[in-house]
C-alpha cells in the first residue's frame, strides 16, 4: 500500500520539508498541534513500530539523531516532546513509522 508519507518521500505530493538526508525526511505536520510539529520518517516503508526488525536499530537511531538535530535547528532549546503513535490503539492514522516532534522555540 503507497501510503501519503511514501508519496511525500517520492515528490509527488507536497510538504514543507525542513530536513532530508538519505535515510530519513522530516517536514512540517499538516495539522500542528504546538507552534513547532514536525514529522520525522525514515525513508524506508516500515509500517509501524510494530513492525520493526532486528535490523531497522541503526536505521532508527539515525532517525533520532537526526530529530535531536532538527530540534536543535528549530530552537527547541528549552525541550521538547517526541511521540510515536503505534496501530489504530494508539492512533496510528498513517501506517508509515514517524516520530512527532512537538515543541515551543525557546524565547532567548
Ligand atoms: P499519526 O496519528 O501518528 O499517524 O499522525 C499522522 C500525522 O500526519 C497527523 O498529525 C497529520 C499528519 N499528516 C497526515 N497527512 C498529511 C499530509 O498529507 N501532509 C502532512 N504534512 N502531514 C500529514
Amino acid at each position: 500500500m503507497t501510503t501519503i508519507f511514501k508519496k511525500i518521500i517520492d515528490k509527488e505530493i507536497p510538504a514543507e520539508i525542513v530536513y532530508e538526508d538519505d535515510q530519513c525526511l522530516a517536514f512540517k505536520d499538516i495539522h500542528p498541534k504546538a507552534p513547532v510539529h514536525l514529522l520525522v520518517i525514515p525513508k524506508k516503508e516500515i509500517v509501524s513500530l510494530a513492525h520493526l526488525s532486528e535490523g531497522d536499530g541503526p536505521l532508527v537511531g539515525h532517525c533520532l539523531v537526526a530529530l535531536s538535530r532538527i530540534a536543535a535547528e528549530q530552537g527547541l532549546a528549552d525541550g521538547y516532546k517526541v511521540a510515536v503513535n503505534c496501530g489504530e490503539a494508539g492512533g496510528q492514522e498513517v501506517p508509515h513509522l514517524h516520530f512527532h516532534l512537538l515543541g515551543t522555540p525557546a524565547t532567548k
